[in-house]
């Protein structure tokens, strides 16, 4: 759809001359020489092979068996660019059925990336034209093809290659539909059923409910709330809770508009349950993802040493030393480990100790908490133990593997991440990765991930394998001993090369969480002691913009201590204080006339903002629980609202799950929007949502200026707003089963 509108809109815009003639007005400066090719093939160079200039187009034979998109490129440098300034990137290009990645970046390392595009290539020669804003000032950018990455070798040929600087920037408009915005999935028949109405007028106006069949059911009029900071429209809410009667295709009308159709019904929680937890077992590494479980979905197993995976089976660490000594302990190890399995963080191939840790401990805490049996459809289903559990446990063996064995330096630290040495690109099977796998330094913060987790698992396994649980109360002791003899190791945000930083340099929260685990599966006095004396304890844990995150894990112990039984002193004042949190959420949603529990210092929405909404709302049906009120479970109930369409652009965040819903999420293997053969993700997996700083060049070419809510685009290179995340479907699938339940 994307595609199509690009070519259209280059159609539109673009007379097909030569570059050099396209000066339009004065302030227009063309950055590239030769751009149609008339004065021969220079300065543009390959990387290897010749550019045959024909017809007046230059043609490329493209080489098979690359594996980076970056492999083979045509390109030119020496390009100026001026930070703020706008420019069009235009060029006609040929070549069925390929996918170029067309940038403007660095010419030299780190090779940054200003600006991408991966138009689909036809056999035809067809117009395509973007407009971006450059970040940077520079006189050595380069243009480039990247046209690597197929099995088979073809011909690219390009003519009319033009950036040209000084042009009016391009203002996106995204499609938002209907102004009357509701939860496009369904209202629970006994929840709260509220919707929001984008509308000039300032005084109440009438709406209604119609039923399937148009009838109105009931109606009622609007409340008028002024302009809503996180989307800067004036808005009016529309409440019609008292509205109970099961069905599908219900709508909304206000202000001669129609909202997407609706279920006011809870079938489809119970599905989303299944989905949101569905969504791991195509995470995994180490193991083939089975098309009769996942019909679509079948992939060979990732990173298990086989060819051009250098695989998981023996990864050495790090081999640099890491840029700040006195950060994080740098450098090689005297021993490599077998860290296969777990799950793929995200859209990149890297595993990560302390996102698992934050994945593990929500999707347990869920079935802690709702005893969750839904069916998964995984390789162990009917082995008597639950799916959920042995999901969980896919994840939990990779983390205990990444402790470092008795007998060396650190010996019971974990390493903090293991992941390629350097970033590869889209589309990228994970069996296809041919990088070089390393084990980055020990942290203080992933131990203390791992000895929550492992702590957990051990109270949650004991009834189903007790040798496992043994095994890892073992490892959860070990860990939390080496963590309080190096309790300042801390990753560094310099380490985000071939995946992400994780960078965590406040760790007494973690120190609190993991104490509380194992104190809550223990019982023991040192525990206790330590936990009680923790700073944290008595902190107000639930003042942050997200209640926790894979960073902030004081209120995972807080929730735990408040729920779960046990005999330590002042459990009152525990539970007190999560209520107390929860009113907070509560009183942030009561403002927000979108429904949802999150108000970020200055508007400026975090990344994955959507995990920290519903991490919020996790807080506030923990304060259901502890309550009985049902103004925290109406207030966790409309929380999902937001994620599945009661907002500014009018779209579900979930796939699958919604009229209009995230489908080109940033993944190196659901890469349909590059490669039609590959799938989208699967139904039941949640986009990162709004970020307010936009940090790839993508969304800052289609969003520079966003209002917070209005900082997301459903594009496969949005990595800053649109990837896809364990810790992100962990808090979907906690919520998922709340709302089912
Ligand atoms: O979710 C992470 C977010 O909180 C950080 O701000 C961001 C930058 O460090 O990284 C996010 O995590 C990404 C990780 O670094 C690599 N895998 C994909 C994750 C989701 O985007």
């Amino acid at each position: 759809m994307i595609r199509t509108a690009v070519v259209l809109a280059a159609t539109l815009l673009l007379v097909p001359v030569s570059a050099k003639a396209q000066a339009a007005n004065a302030d227009d400066v063309e950055q590239i020489v030769n751009g149609g090719f008339d004065n021969g093939v220079a300065p543009w160079w390959a990387s290897s092979g010749a550019i045959t200039v024909a017809g007046g187009q230059a043609c490329v034979d493209v080489p098979g068996g690359t594996v980076n998109k970056w492999d083979f490129s045509i390109g030119q440098n020496d390009i100026d660019l001026v930070a703020g300034e706008n420019y069009r990137y235009s060029f006609t290009a040929t070549g069925a059925g390929h996918v170029v990645r067309a940038i403007v970046g660095g010419s030299a390392a780190p090779y940054d990336t200003y600006f991408e595009a991966s138009p689909g290539l036809t056999a035809d020669a067809e117009p395509y034209a973007y407009t971006f804003t450059s970040a940077v000032t520079t006189g050595q950018a380069q243009v480039a093809f990247q046209l690597g990455g197929s099995p088979d070798p073809w011909t690219f040929c390009v003519d009319d290659a033009s950036l040209l600087g000084g042009v009016p920037p391009e203002v996106y408009v995204p499609d938002t539909g209907p102004r009357v915005r509701v939860n496009q999935v369904g209202y629970l028949p006994d929840g709260p059923k509220k919707a929001t109405l984008v509308t000039d007028a300032t005084t109440a106006l009438p709406w209604q409910l119609r039923n399937a069949a148009g009838k109105v059911v009931k109606s009622g009029r609007s409340t008028p709330r002024g302009v809503d900071v996180s989307s800067g429209q004036n808005v009016h809410s529309i409440d019609f809770s008292g509205y109970r009667v099961r069905g599908a295709g219900y709508t909304l009308v206000a202000d001669g508009e129609t909202s997407r159709p609706f279920d006011v019904d809870t079938a489809a929680y119970r599905q989303l349950r299944t989905d949101a937890l569905k969504f791991f077992y195509t995470q995994r590494s180490g193991i083939e993802i089975r098309e009769d479980l996942r019909p679509g979905y079948a992939r060979p197993a990732g990173h298990v040493d086989v060819a051009p995976n250098l695989g998981d089976g023996a990864v050495p660490c790090q081999a640099v030393p890491l840029p700040k000594p006195g950060l994080s302990v740098g450098g090689a190890c005297d021993y490599t480990l077998d860290v296969t399995g777990g799950w793929y963080d995200a859209g990149d191939h890297g595993k990560y100790v302390v996102n698992g840790g934050i994945s593990v401990w929500q999707v347990l805490s869920a079935y802690e908490r709702f005893g969750v049996k839904s069916e998964l459809a995984i390789p162990e289903s009917g082995n008597g133990t639950p799916d959920v559990l042995d999901e969980v446990r896919w994840e939990l063996d990779f983390l205990l593997k990444m402790q470092v064995p008795a007998g060396h330096a650190y010996a019971g630290m974990a390493h903090h991440k293991i992941h390629d040495a350097a970033w590869t690109g889209l589309p990228l099977l994970p069996h296809l990765d041919p990088q070089q796998r390393e084990l980055h330094p020990v942290s203080t913060a992933a131990t203390l991930n791992l000895a929550a987790t492992a702590a957990q698992a051990a109270r949650v396994y004991r009834r189903f394998d007790p040798a496992f649980a043994a095994k890892a109360l073992a490892a959860a002791r070990t860990a939390f001993t080496a963590a309080r003899a190096n309790p300042a190791l801390y990753a560094p945000e310099s380490d985000g090369i071939g995946g992400g930083a994780y960078n965590d340099s406040k760790v007494d929260d973690d120190f609190y969480w993991a104490a509380a685990e194992l104190y809550l599966t223990t019982g023991e006095r040192s525990y206790q002691d330590f936990l009680l004396a923790s700073p944290q304890h008595t902190a107000d844990v639930f003042t942050g913009a997200g209640a926790f995150d894979w960073a902030s894990t004081a209120a995972a112990g807080r929730l735990d201590l408040a729920v779960l039984p046990s005999k330590l002193p002042g459990r009152a004042q525990i539970r007190d204080s999560v209520v107390r949190g929860a009113a907070h959420y509560l009183a942030i949603q009561r403002d927000q006339p979108y429904g949802v529990p999150y108000a970020p210092a200055n508007n400026a929405w975090d990344w994955g903002s959507n995990s920290a909404v519903l991490n919020n709302a996790q807080v506030l049906a923990t304060a259901y629980d502890l309550t009985g009120r049902a103004a925290f479970r109406d207030a966790a109930l409309e929380t999902m609202d937001y994620v599945l369409g009661r907002n500014a652009l009018n779209q579900s965040y979930v796939t699958g799950y919604g009229e209009v819903s995230s489908q080109n999420q940033h993944s190196r293997w659901y890469a349909h929007e590059l490669d039609a053969t590959l799938p989208h993700p699967p139904n039941g997996s949640l986009a990162g949502g709004a970020n307010s700083s936009i940090q790839d060049p993508y969304a800052q070419s289609k969003l520079t200026g966003c209002v917070a809510q209005f900082c997301y685009i459903d594009d496969i290179q949005s990595w800053s707003t649109n990837e896809l995340t364990i810790n992100w479907n962990s808090a979907l699938a906690w919520m998922a089963a709340f709302s089912a339940s």
